[in-house]
């Protein structure tokens, strides 16, 4: 068995049940498979099986009380990944779902994404099985609270920096970072994703949206093509993808989807400014449904959620182009057949592993291109790292100058990920141009670091 296969299959066994984590580490570690020929250094150093084993594991109770003064127990998570090249880094996800396997496929990927920004940062990931939805505004200060009642000794600005993901936006950003400020009586950089009025950076809230865009508008330049007339299929209704939205218009494309948990709305003559309006509200100040979207705009069509069927009818249209911004998993090897088969070239990713292994190896039978979140929605993460700076420095850029730097740095994402699969003899294969450059850097800075 090759080095790589066997790590594979130990990670597997190590790790039961972990089956999000398992799907990251084969991904990622399959891609390095060229690798352990041209860098005998890292297999002497044992480089593989030190990158796929966290830095630490916290695991920790959340109680909190409800408004009605019950008491409530959830679960904590911070998974400190590397710290070869910069602090642990990487978001907060608040969702149901969560658990252990979740939170340490996203803290993988993260090492290799914030590699990828040129920035100095290492990987980690947080989070919690808490629902947000449905929630008063006291009780996700009381639960955010509660987080940071543990969270703030293992976190600092030099240390570990965590910031928003699924349901953790700029409302819980600020609950959190205001009881840190309490309890440790610092105002430091420790979190990103904070207020304009309190330490936060200009286009932070964009930036994963307009950086997933960007990665798309670069991917087609190779190609002598641009976005403007494209239309677009856009999952999620979150963060990431209003932004997506946002920037698909002012670039002259047309988004045409939205979706929540419960269903999506297609809405064929397209998303514009006012109707994108609408639906900002809708998720961020009214906390609705996308449903309502449809009701509100009559051309629009809202399908609720069918469990029965295998595959997801909002990749299932006529488009040019697909930015899957809602969740892990949301495209399978069906739904990359369908994409394909209405003419989609382009796909590039907003969540974190939208697409599971069979629907990649779809995109890369067509010769689709394929942007992989790990560069694709690096985005959020290159103007957290940005919003460190600012902090450090005292100081705020313009948003002019922050968009400057975040297209610089898709630029160059990029460009790593497709000159790596250049040098790699997969010319456009973005995921393994992007995992390569991801990691030598990483394994490069875990070598000059010794055994530790
Ligand atoms: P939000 O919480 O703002 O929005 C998430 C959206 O996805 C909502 O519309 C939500 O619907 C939907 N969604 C979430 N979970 C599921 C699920 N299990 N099934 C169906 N729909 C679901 O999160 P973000 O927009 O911030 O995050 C979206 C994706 O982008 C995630 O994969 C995240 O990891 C990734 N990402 C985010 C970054 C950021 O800066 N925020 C940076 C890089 C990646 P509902 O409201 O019904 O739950
Ligand atoms: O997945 C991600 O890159 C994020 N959720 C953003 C992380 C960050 O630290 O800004």
């Amino acid at each position: 068995m090759s080095l790589i296969k066997d790590l594979v299959e130990k990670v597997k066994a190590k790790n039961p049940a972990e089956v999000e984590f398992h799907q990251a580490v084969e991904e990622v570690m399959e891609s390095l498979e060229p690798t352990v020929e041209r860098h005998p250094e890292f297999v002497k150093a044992n480089i593989y099986e030190r990158i796929v084993e966290p830095d630490r594991s916290i695991l920790f109770r959340v109680p909190w009380v409800d408004d009605k003064g019950n008491v409530h127990v959830q679960k904590g998570f911070r998974v400190e990944y590397n710290m070869a090249i910069g602090p642990y880094k990487g978001g907060l996800r608040f969702h149901p779902s969560v658990n252990l396997g979740i939170i340490k496929f996203l803290g993988f990927e993260q090492v290799f994404k914030n590699s990828l920004t040129t920035l100095p940062m290492g990987g980690g990931k947080g989070g919690s099985d808490f629902d947000p939805k449905g929630k008063s505004d006291n009780e996700v200060m009381r639960f955010c609270q509660a987080f940071m009642r543990e969270l703030f000794r293992h976190i600092g600005p030099n240390t570990d920096v965590p910031a928003g993901d699924i349901g953790v936006g700029g409302r819980e950003i600020g609950y959190l970072f205001g009881y840190y400020k309490k309890i440790r009586n610092e105002h430091t950089g420790v979190l990103t994703g904070k207020g304009l009025e309190y330490g936060g950076s200009l286009i932070r809230p964009e930036a994963t949206g307009y950086g997933a865009v960007y990665f798309a508008a670069e991917m087609l330049n190779v190609k002598g093509e641009s976005l403007e007339g494209k239309t677009a299929l856009v999952s999620g209704s979150g963060n990431v993808a209003q932004f997506t939205c946002e920037k698909l218009i002012d670039l002259g494309a047309k988004p045409m989807t939205l979706s929540d948990s419960s269903g999506y709305i297609y809405d064929e003559a397209g998303i514009d400014r006012e109707k994108l309006d609408f639906a900002m509200d809708l998720k961020n100040v009214r906390r609705g449904r996308i449903k309502e979207y449809a009701e509100k705009y009559s051309g629009a069509v809202y399908t609720p959620v069918d469990p029965s069927l295998d595959y997801n009818p909002l990749w299932n249209h006529k488009a040019d182009t697909a930015f899957p911004s809602a969740t892990q998993n949301e495209i399978n090897e069906k739904d990359a057949r369908n994409l394909v088969n209405n003419g989609v070239k382009v796909v590039s990713e907003g969540a974190n592993m939208p697409t599971t292994p069979e629907g990649i190896n779809v995109f890369l039978d067509k010769k689709i291109l394929y942007g992989p979140g790990k560069a694709a929605n690096a985005g959020g993460v290159a103007v957290s790292g940005l919003e460190m700076s600012q902090n450090s420095l005292r100081l705020s850029w313009s948003r002019e100058e922050v968009d400057q730097k975040l297209q610089g740095i898709m630029k160059a994402i990029h460009k790593a990920a497709y000159e790596t699969s250049k040098a790699y003899g997969d010319a456009g294969n973005y995921p393994l141009g992007a995992n390569i450059a991801g990691f030598v850097k990483v394994a490069k800075a875990m070598l000059a670091g010794g055994v530790v």
